[in-house]
């Protein structure tokens, strides 16, 4: 069988209860990825890496709310509460996640102007992370995705990675989503599956 890898999307305490942007159950992701890292050859994981006033943040834009759609330099972006703000703790991958087995980890949203979900690039689909290039050197021919959130930054790394020639499933268990807007999840889920990403209802 070709390469597989494990993409580890986002697991930052930001993102779990308590955190920024929670996502409900966010932590639960933790044990049972740690229990699919040992069965693939290549495991790398992402953080989301925002320096303060990023352009995603609503607190960025004077009289908007988050969760409030704008257009951003021609794209829509979603505007969210200050999260992964890098070097705060809320920026830090759940320490219980067992970052032994994972080769890389990929930071994103670096650029203040611009939000980046996915693994592989920005939004504006113009500036890469590298990943590819990593992936493809080491032979991979297919990722497996996992992580926060199911609906933002899983999805388009799945979208991202059929779009770079990769084979992509999401592990829809191993992920949990931010679920708004409303109907926004739906659409999205319809979107990847459209385009070919396996969207997997258990965990093998
Ligand atoms: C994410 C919203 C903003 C994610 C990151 O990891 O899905 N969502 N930044
Ligand atoms: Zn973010």
């Amino acid at each position: 069988m070709e390469k597989r890898a494990l993409i580890v999307v986002d697991v930052q305490y930001d993102f779990c209860p308590a955190g920024a942007l929670a996502v409900r159950g966010g932590d639960e992701v933790v044990s049972l990825i740690n229990a699919l890292t040992p069965r693939f050859p290549i495991v790398v994981a992402t953080q989301d890496w925002h320096p303060p006033g990023h352009a995603s943040f609503a607190s960025s834009h004077p009289g908007t709310k988050p969760l409030e759609v704008i257009e951003l330099d021609g794209i829509r972006q979603v505007l969210w509460p200050d999260h992964c703000v890098a070097g705060t703790p809320g920026a830090e991958i759940h320490a219980g996640l067992d970052l032994r087995p994972v080769r890389a980890i990929v930071r994103k949203g670096t650029d203040p102007r611009v939000d980046s979900y996915s693994a592989f690039r920005d939004n504006h689909r113009e500036h890469p992370t590298g990943l590819a290039g990593l992936l493809r050197e080491l032979a991979v021919a297919h990722v497996v995705i996992v992580g926060l959130a199911t609906d933002y930054c899983a999805a388009a790394s799945a979208r991202d990675a059929v779009e770079m020639g990769f084979a992509a499933e999401i592990w829809l268990p191993a992920t949990r989503a931010v679920g708004a807007p409303p109907g926004h999840l739906e659409r999205t889920l319809a979107e990847l599956r459209s385009l070919g990403v396996v969207l997997r209802d258990d965990l093998p």
